[in-house]
């Protein structure tokens, strides 16, 4: 079983080699790690291509200019494919979402074709989010849930699983999500194909180093970008 975790990065100079190490440190056969790096100006797409030598599962594509998590999430998916991978991850640099959890995913997505890692289920949690982006968080949830009626508690967050059949399947071309909501719009359109969605949990830390790219600009698109999901036949 080939495994391939993709990450996005944009400057994430302070994380990019610890989280590797962490990753890499698990030691889980054909376990490989996808960087698609946005020409961060603080160099990050340069470290991995130094990396490149003491980890030979990691891969690295780039692009010319900061262009979305959703679309650097598309060329990583199409990438792993080409490579065939089986499973394929989204994950962050920041150490939000800790590698530890990895092995769960692994173990669930067995019997499952999606697996997401989950703050608002039995045994998930949050450390150190303020409050006000735990409210955001928790509306727009509630917001996406009710208005696309799926049974899933966390759509919004970023550390997910999937059986190459589903990204086979949900037409990566056609996603209309830039930003953020491309979380939503994923896991609504694995849902719409009727494949198997298994929440676990997992405890999100807000990241420690680097700058978050969370604006005004992504909590606007996600709303209308739900609202278009929910009309667009
Ligand atoms: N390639 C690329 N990566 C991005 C882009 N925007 C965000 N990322 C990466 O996507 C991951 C998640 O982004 P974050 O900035 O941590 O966003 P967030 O987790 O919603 O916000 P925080 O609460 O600040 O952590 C990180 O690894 C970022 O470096 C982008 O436009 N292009
Ligand atoms: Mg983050």
């Amino acid at each position: 079983m080939k495994i391939f975790i993709v990450i996005p990065t944009y400057n994430e100079i302070n994380n990019i080699s610890g989280i590797l190490e962490k990753i890499f440190f698990l030691s889980i056969g054909n376990l490989n790690v996808l960087i698609v790096d946005d020409n961060s100006p603080d160099g990050t797409g340069k470290v991995v291509e130094t990396l490149k030598s003491k980890y030979p599962n990691l891969y690295v594509l780039h692009r010319q200019k900061k262009s979305g998590l959703g679309t650097a999430y598309v060329v990583g998916f199409k990438k792993a494919l080409e490579h065939n991978a089986d499973i394929i991850f989204e994950m962050d640099a920041d150490f939000s979402h800790n590698p530890h959890s990895i092995p769960d995913f692994l173990r669930e997505i067995k019997n499952s074709d999606l697996v997401l890692g989950s703050r608002y289920i039995v045994g998930g949690k949050i450390n150190n989010w303020k409050l006000a982006r735990r409210l955001i968080s928790r509306f727009g949830n509630f917001y996406a849930r009710n208005l696309l009626r799926l049974p899933i508690n966390d759509l919004t967050g970023g550390f997910k699983c999937y059986k190459k059949e589903v990204l086979e399947k949900i037409n990566l071309d056609g996603l209309s999500s830039q930003g953020y909501n491309f979380q939503i719009e994923t896991t609504y359109l694995a849902y719409q194909k009727g494949f198997k969605i298994k929440e676990i949990p997992i405890t999100f830390t807000e990241r420690a180093g680097g700058k978050s790219k969370f604006s005004l600009r992504i909590i606007l698109e996600s709303f209308y970008k739900v609202f278009l999901l929910k009309f667009r036949k």
